[in-house]
């Protein structure tokens, strides 16, 4: 029977990639990493001056949001066992590590013009530093998910006036840490920020305003995004030489049937997706197809002007080309076919596109959208490069959910395919690929899925008080590649 079952993985795998792939090695200059969040590890949520992001607030309220009905006031306390975390991404042998800073333990009144609160830059420059110290590069999002309730009460996202805000607390990270981080993420997934937080309920501050909050919301993170890298590039780029990119989320859309209709679907459903946010920074505005579509849905609709905002022409020229790289988190592939059955007015409605999954493709024992179809990395990524020019792409997230085993042979099965996925795209169709950053070093709250689905290559026992930290297979296994730079067959 394990006989039969190998020989069958291998026909199966040996149908994607053949065995040339193993003699593929990742590139000198490329790096590896791995990443977490603030309010998904840090706990601590009310010390040292920290105040509410919209998650405290909302899961406090109402707790029944996350399966669990749990929350981040404690996590993986990394706000307390921060140096365990560096210790273990020293002895994975990562390059660097991607973690998002707290705006409200920065800033707690949150508003520009407020005031600093040093304990809170004192973690941060207490994990800086000591990263450096280790020979790990520090890469920071500024922005992920955790608003700070109080410009929430202002109308956060859908309060163009955010974008002040949002700039005063970027220069304010800039000019704290600038002169020892040099890899910044403006935002981490605008299309999760708005289209789940504003346009639905499955993320804070869950406004369900269907088909209106996502492109209002997305149209204000895109402006904060640009004023922000304009304002790096002017006051700090020239003494601090650092790099700024934005984090889009995207699967890749397969065309359901061969046929040229579902490829038609699947690359329309790409531009509304990760296009709506890549499109405007490389090309300055929105997907030409996404203007059409939602112009003429609303007018249908009966709205007097077009649910997505427009950029005037001076917004155009301030977006286009505000990125030193494309940040790209993939997780998954679904497929992709034409359909309206969908409510008005919605996002969905105006892409007109259905997505399925095939039946076939390995679902992750704890996250039922997450699928292993590792060839769906190497397509968007070519997708990327035809669709924009090839421009520098760093894989800021990639991962997998199993369960509280340490002998998590599905991880690793995930993480090999997904890798000479990328190894193909990099030697095979010369798509620009820095890096490779895996979600996520430690199990963490996962969102609405609480602390069931765990992302880590670090099993974290929550039912212990100190949140005992222990290595899965997995985490070996990325050792391993990370210090050969190439995938064991
Ligand atoms: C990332 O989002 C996040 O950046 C990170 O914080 C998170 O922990 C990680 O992924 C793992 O999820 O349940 O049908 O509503 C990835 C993009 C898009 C994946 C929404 C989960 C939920 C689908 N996410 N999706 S559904």
């Amino acid at each position: 029977m394990v006989q039969f079952d190998s020989v069958l993985i291998f026909i199966l795998f040996s149908s994607q990639v053949s065995a040339e792939v193993y003699n593929y090695s990742f590139p000198t200059n490329f790096a590896f990493g791995v990443a977490s969040s603030a309010y998904q590890i840090e706990g601590a949520y009310n010390e040292d001056g920290r105040t509410d992001s919209i998650w405290d607030y909302n899961l406090h309220e109402k707790p029944s949001w996350v399966i669990d009905e749990s929350n981040g006031d404690v996590a993986c306390d990394s706000y307390h066992k921060w140096e365990e975390d560096v210790q273990l991404i020293k002895e994975l042998g990562a390059n660097f590590y991607r973690f998002s800073i707290s705006w409200s333990r920065i800033l707690p009144s949150a508003y520009k013009d407020t005031e600093v609160n040093e304990k809170g830059v004192a973690y941060y420059n207490n994990l800086i530093n000591k990263l450096l110290d280790e020979g790990i590069t520090p890469m920071v999002t500024i922005y992920h998910w955790d608003l700070p309730q109080s410009l929430q009460e202002n109308g956060g996202w859908m309060n163009a006036t955010i974008a002040d805000n949002f700039v005063f607390y970027a220069k304010t990270l800039f000019q704290l840490f600038g002169d020892r981080v040099k890899h910044w993420i403006t935002f981490n997934e605008p299309i999760e920020i708005c289209e789940a937080g504003y346009s639905s309920d499955r993320k804070a501050p869950f406004l369900n305003a269907a088909g209106v909050g996502g492109y209002i919301c997305s149209h204000n993170v895109l402006l904060s995004h640009g004023k922000t890298y304009r304002e790096y590039e002017k006051l700090f780029k020239p003494t601090q030489r650092g790099q700024i990119g934005l984090s889009a989320a995207s699967y890749w859309y397969e065309p359901k049937e061969n046929s040229g209709l579902d490829a038609e679907a699947s690359h329309r459903a790409l531009l509304f997706s990760l296009g709506w946010y890549i499109h405007p920074l490389v090309k300055g505005n929105y997907p030409p197809i996404m203007i059409e579509r939602i112009d003429e849905i609303s007018k249908k609709e009966g709205f007097a002007e077009s649910r997505l905002p427009k950029f005037t022409d001076s917004e155009i020229e301030m977006i286009r080309g505000s990125f030193d790289f494309i940040g790209l988190n993939h997780y998954t592939t679904v497929q992709g076919t034409f359909g309206t059955d969908f409510p008005e007015p919605s996002a969905y409605f105006d892409c007109g596109v259905k997505s399925s999954v095939d039946p076939e493709w390995e679902v992750a024992p704890t996250s039922s959208w997450l699928r292993n179809v590792p060839w769906g990395l190497r397509k968007l990524l070519v997708w990327i490069k035809n669709e924009y020019g090839n421009p520098p792409v760093l894989i800021t997230e990639n991962g997998w959910s199993s369960t509280a085993t340490l002998d998590d042979t599905d991880r690793i099965r995930y993480i090999n395919g997904y890798l000479l996925s990328v190894l193909q795209a990099i030697h095979e169709d010369g798509c620009n690929v820095l890096g490779y950053t895996h979600w996520s070093l430690l199990d963490n709250l996962e969102w609405l899925a609480g602390y069931s689905a765990r992302f880590g290559l670090v099993d974290v026992d929550f039912n212990s008080s100190n949140k005992t930290r222990t290595p899965r297979k997995s985490y070996g296994v990325y050792q391993e590649i990370i210090k050969s730079r190439r995938i064991n067959p």
